[in-house]
C-alpha cells in the first residue's frame, strides 16, 4: 500500500507588512500567510495575501507545487517583497510527524512528533507493544530503518564526539542520548523531551536531527556502558526525514 502522507511538514509563516505610500498619502496594510505541506512526492505551498486598501479587503490565494527546494524559493521571493517602511512580524513553527516501525520480530510501534518553536525542539512519542518496564530511546546516526534488526541506523548520533551518558551529564553525553522511559502493564509508553540542542533542518550539524533515526530498545540504558548503554535489541525505528 502506498503511504500517502507519511510525513507532513507544516511551516507556518505569518508576516504582517504595513507600508505607507508617501506619495499618495494613503495607508496600505497587507498580511501574508504561508502554509506549506510536505509529502513524499514534493511540497505544496498555499500563500494567502490579504490587503486592506481604503477600507476594502482583497484576498488572493496562490498555490505553488513542486520539489521542496523550488517551492521554498518561490515562497521566499513572494514574501520578501520590499517596501520602504515595512514592519514584519514573523513567527515560525515547524512540525514533523513519523511512524515508529516494529523491528527485531516485535510488535512495537508508535508515533513520533517533533515540534520546533523559538529555538526549542520538543519530541513527543507514543509507543505501544512494549514489555512492561524500562526501555531506552535514542537518536541514532542514520535515517535507515531497512534492516530487520534496526542496525542499519548505525550507532548513537554523536556529532560532538562525547562519551555515551545521561543527558546533561558533566562527564559528557551524546546528542542522541534521550534516555529511558517506562512502559505500563498494557505495554504502552510515552516520552516527552525538549531541548535547545537540536534543530529541524538548520545549518548547524551538531544540532540538526534531520537524516537521523529514532530507536527504541528492548532494555534499559544503564547510562554508563560504552558506546551505547547496553540497552539490548532495537525494537522500533523511525527515520527523521523531510
Ligand atoms: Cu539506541
Ligand atoms: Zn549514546
Amino acid at each position: 500500500m502506498k503511504k500517502v502522507i507519511n510525513l507532513i511538514a507544516v511551516l507556518s509563516l505569518i508576516m504582517t507588512i504595513a507600508c505607507q505610500n508617501q506619495a499618495k498619502k494613503e495607508t496600505q496594510e497587507k498580511k501574508v500567510e504561508v502554509k506549506i505541506e510536505r509529502t513524499e512526492e514534493g511540497s505544496k505551498a498555499e500563500i494567502t495575501t490579504t490587503k486592506w486598501v481604503e477600507g476594502e479587503t482583497i484576498e488572493e490565494i496562490e498555490i505553488i507545487e513542486g520539489t521542496h527546494e523550488e517551492v521554498m524559493k518561490k515562497v521566499e521571493a513572494l514574501t520578501t517583497e520590499d517596501d520602504v517602511n515595512k514592519k514584519v512580524v514573523r513567527k515560525t513553527k515547524k512540525q514533523l510527524q513519523f511512524k515508529l516501525n516494529a523491528k527485531s520480530d516485535t510488535n512495537t510501534e508508535g508515533k513520533i512528533l517533533f515540534t520546533e518553536e523559538e529555538g526549542t525542539v520538543t519530541l513527543n512519542a507514543m509507543i505501544s507493544g512494549l514489555t512492561e518496564g524500562t526501555h531506552a530511546i535514542h537518536i541514532h546516526e542514520k535515517a535507515d530503518c531497512s534492516s530487520p534488526d534496526g542496525k542499519s541506523t548505525g550507532g548513537h548520533w554523536n556529532p560532538t564526539f562525547q562519551p555515551h551518558g545521561a543527558w546533561g551529564s558533566s562527564e559528557g553525553y551524546h546528542r542522541g542520548d534521550i534516555g529511558n522511559f517506562e512502559a505500563d502493564n498494557e505495554g504502552n509508553g510515552e516520552v516527552t523531551f525538549a531541548t535547545d540542542q537540536w534543530c529541524l533542518g538548520c545549518d548547524d550539524e551538531t544540532k540538526n536531527i534531520i537524516g537521523k533515526a529514532i530507536i527504541v530498545h528492548q532494555g534499559a540504558d544503564d547510562l554508563t556502558s560504552q558506546p551505547s548503554g547496553a540497552a539490548g535489541s532495537r525494537i522500533s525505528c523511525a527515520g527523521i526525514i523531510r
